[in-house]
């Protein structure tokens, strides 16, 4: 039994789209990160790092109950232990590239250019034009690396698709303003739709959804989510 960390944000959206094409067994567990329970010490011991996604499985390598942090560890965890959507051992090397590309790259720029251009003070031009920049800069790879493919990697469905999706979800916000989002970016939008149809990533976006996850973006909000803004905490 998995018990999955989540909270209605890109990068646990990955992992629900997993478990759901997978079938595996999980209980979903809120972390209201709005109200800042990511940082409490209970989940810090699942994650060290205060952020969702994390899993526990009870069943883990040795029958031993164990923890993974962080999507792309979660999905190559999973992926190995179900050997499902992994590409063929010909493709792992392409396969790892994709994913550190989606994890380092598209999704952290993705997130902070919707930070500067959504959350922050007007007026950081700098800060908005570099990361909207760097999120376009990293969909063109991505789009140009599609031309002629169905997948991002090989010729099957594998955890890069998956970890795509979690973040191509947002481009509507990621590129605050444009009218088609995906309009210059037509292979980005043949992957996103491919996904997106599947029958699994209607059931991983129900996911969460019995649970009331705070909306207000309030005082308490902006402490837990932006840490940085505030002195230290003795
Ligand atoms: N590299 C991490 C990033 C995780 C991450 O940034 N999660 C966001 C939700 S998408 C979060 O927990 N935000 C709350 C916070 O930063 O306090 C991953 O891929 O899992």
């Amino acid at each position: 039994m998995i018990r999955f960390y989540f909270h209605p944000t890109p990068n646990p959206a990955k992992v629900a789209l997993f478990l759901e094409e997978a079938g595996l067994a999980y209980e979903t567990i809120p972390v209201d990160t709005s109200k800042g329970e990511q940082h409490m010490p209970a989940f810090r011991s699942i994650n060290p790092n205060g952020k969702v996604p994390a899993i526990v499985d009870t069943d883990g390598p040795a029958g031993r109950e164990t923890r993974v942090f962080d999507s792309t560890a979660i999905l190559i965890y999973l992926a190995e232990q179900t050997g499902k959507f992994l590409s063929s051992p010909e493709d792992r090397p392409e396969l790892l590239s994709w994913l550190m590309f989606l994890a380092s790259g598209l999704g952290p720029f993705s997130g902070q250019a919707v930070h500067f251009q959504h959350a922050a003070p007007e007026g950081l031009d700098y800060a908005v034009n570099r990361y909207r920049r760097e999120a376009e800069r990293h969909y063109q790879v991505l789009n140009d690396h599609l031309d002629g493919r169905s997948f991002i990697v090989g010729d099957s469905y594998t955890i890069a698709d998956i970890s795509a999706w979690g973040w191509l979800d947002r481009a509507s916000r990621v590129l605050k303003g444009a009218e088609e989002p995906f309009g210059a970016y037509p292979n980005l939008k043949r992957l996103f739709e491919m996904v997106d149809a599947r029958p699994a990533a209607a059931r991983a976006r129900e996911v969460g959804k019995d649970h009331a996850f705070k909306r207000i973006n309030d005082e308490e909000t902006k402490r837990a989510l932006f840490p940085s803004n505030y002195p230290p905490t003795a």
